[in-house]
C-alpha cells in the first residue's frame, strides 16, 4: 500500500510503498475511508510531540473493514468505522472511574512477537502513530481504537469525528459544564476551535466569542454560532474579550497550542471563570501566569484531553449531530486532497489557510 512516511523530523513526509501485516487477535484491517489532517501531526513534525521517525502519521480517520483477526466480535468486514487514538485497556483505574481517554495503556502497540505493523520496503519497521496512522491506504488497528457507524454517514465527515470534532466538542460538552447563557470565548478556529464553538451553542451557552488572527475565518464561525469575532491581528484580543463580556468570560477554550495566547486566555477569563487549555504547547515550552490572579479570582485552568471522550459511546452520538443538522461539518471542510498532496496541505495548515483539509482515498 501507499503511505506518507515521516523519515525525519522538519522535511516533507515521503510517499512509499509500504508493507501491511495482517490482523493479529484482536486486530482489525482497515481500508482507509479518510484522513483529516490535524495540527498535532505537524507539531510531531516539528518536533514539539516526541515520536521518533521513521513513522506514519495520520489520527483523524474514517475507513471500512476488510479483515478481522482471532476474537475479534465487535466488527465484520464491510463495517464503517471511525478510529480514534484513545484505546482503552478497560481494567486500569481510569478505564474503570469512567475516564478511558487517560488509560495508561493506551499507546502500548502489538506484543513483540508478532512483528511490527508496518515495514518499509526493505523490511525495516516503521512506527505507528497511536495505533492508527492514517496517512495510508490501509490501517492496522487494535478494536479498541475503532468504533462503528451508521453506513450512511459519509465516511469524508465522519473522519472530522475521529480527532478534532471529538477534541473540541467535547471540550466544551464534557470537559466543563457550561451552564446555558455563559459567555464563552475560543481562541483558534481550526478544526478543533470550530468544534469547540458548535459545543458551546449546542449547550446553550450566551456570548460566544471567536478570536482568530484569520479574519476570512469569521463568517465560518458566525454561521457555526458565534455571537461576536475578534481579530486578534488587529489591536489587544484579551481588552476587546473584557470590553464585550464587561470584565471577561466564563469559560475561554484555548484552541492553538501557543504560549502567548495560553497567557491571553487565562487573561480573558473573568472572575470564577475557567480557562480550557485544548492546543498542545510545545513540551518544550513553559507559561507564565500570576497566581494571585486565580487565587484572588477563583480563577480555574483545567487541560482538556481528547474532548474527555468515551468515543465508543460519544462519536455515533456525533454522528447523529450531523445528521440532524446540529452539528455543521460540511462547512468545516477547506478541501478534500490525496495523499500525494499531503506536504502541501500541512504547509497550508501552518499558514492558516485552511479551516480542516481531508485526504480523501480512491
Ligand atoms: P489549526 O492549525 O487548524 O487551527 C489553529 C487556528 O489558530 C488557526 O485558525 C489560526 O489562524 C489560529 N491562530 C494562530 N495564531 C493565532 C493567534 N495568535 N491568535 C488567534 N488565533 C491564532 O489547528 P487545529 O484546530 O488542528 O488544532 C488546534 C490545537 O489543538 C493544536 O495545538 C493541536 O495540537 C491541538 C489538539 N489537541 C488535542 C487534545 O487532546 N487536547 C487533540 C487534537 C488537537
Ligand atoms: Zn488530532
Amino acid at each position: 500500500m501507499r503511505a506518507a512516511v515521516m523519515r525525519a523530523n522538519d522535511a516533507p513526509l515521503t510517499i512509499e510503498d509500504v508493507k501491511i501485516d495482517s490482523p493479529g487477535p484482536g486486530e482489525v484491517l482497515l481500508e482507509t475511508a479518510a484522513s483529516g489532517i490535524c495540527h498535532s501531526d505537524l507539531t510531531v513534525i516539528e518536533g514539539g510531540l516526541p515520536f521518533p521517525p521513521p513513522c506514519i502519521l495520520g489520527h483523524e480517520p474514517s475507513g471500512i473493514v476488510e479483515e478481522v483477526g482471532a476474537g475479534v466480535t465487535d466488527f465484520a468486514p464491510g463495517d464503517h468505522v471511525i478510529g480514534c487514538i484513545n484505546r482503552w485497556c478497560g481494567v486500569c483505574r481510569f478505564c474503570t472511574e469512567g475516564r478511558p481517554y487517560l488509560c495508561e495503556t493506551a499507546y502500548l502497540g502489538r506484543p513483540e512477537d508478532q512483528g511490527p505493523r508496518l515495514t518499509a520496503a526493505d523490511g525495516s519497521p516503521i512506527a505507528q502513530f497511536a495505533n492508527l496512522s492514517s496517512f495510508a491506504e490501509k490501517m492496522l488497528c487494535p478494536e479498541r481504537s475503532l468504533v462503528k457507524i451508521r453506513d450512511d454517514m459519509p465516511l469524508d465527515r465522519a473522519a472530522l469525528i475521529g480527532c478534532g470534532v471529538t477534541t473540541g466538542l467535547g471540550a466544551a460538552l464534557h470537559t466543563v459544564n457550561i451552564r446555558a447563557g455563559s459567555s464563552v470565548v475560543i481562541i483558534g478556529l481550526g478544526g478543533v476551535g470550530l468544534s469547540a464553538l458548535q459545543g458551546a451553542r449546542i449547550v446553550g451557552a450566551g456570548q460566544i466569542i471567536a478570536v482568530d488572527t484569520q479574519e476570512w475565518k469569521f463568517e465560518t464561525a458566525k454561521l457555526m454560532g458565534a455571537t461576536h469575532c475578534v481579530d486578534a491581528s488587529d489591536g489587544d484580543p484579551v481588552a476587546a474579550v473584557h470590553e464585550l463580556t464587561g470584565g471577561g468570560a466564563d469559560f475561554v477554550f484555548e484552541c492553538i497550542g501557543l504560549v502567548p495566547t495560553v497567557e491571553q486566555a487565562v487573561a480573558m477569563t473573568g472572575r470564577g471563570g475557567t480557562s480550557v487549555l485544548v492546543g498542545v504547547v510545545p513540551i518544550t515550552q513553559t507559561v507564565a501566569i500570576s497566581a494571585a490572579d486565580l487565587t484572588l479570582q477563583e480563577k480555574k485552568i483545567t487541560g482538556s484531553l481528547m474532548g474527555s471522550n468515551r468515543f465508543r459511546f460519544d462519536m455515533p452520538k456525533y454522528v447523529e449531530f450531523y445528521l440532524d443538522g446540529r452539528l455543521k461539518l460540511d462547512e468545516m471542510i477547506s478541501a478534500r486532497v490525496k495523499l500525494d498532496d499531503v506536504n502541501d496541505a500541512l504547509d497550508k495548515m501552518k499558514k492558516g489557510e485552511v479551516a480542516r483539509q481531508v485526504i480523501v482515498y480512491d
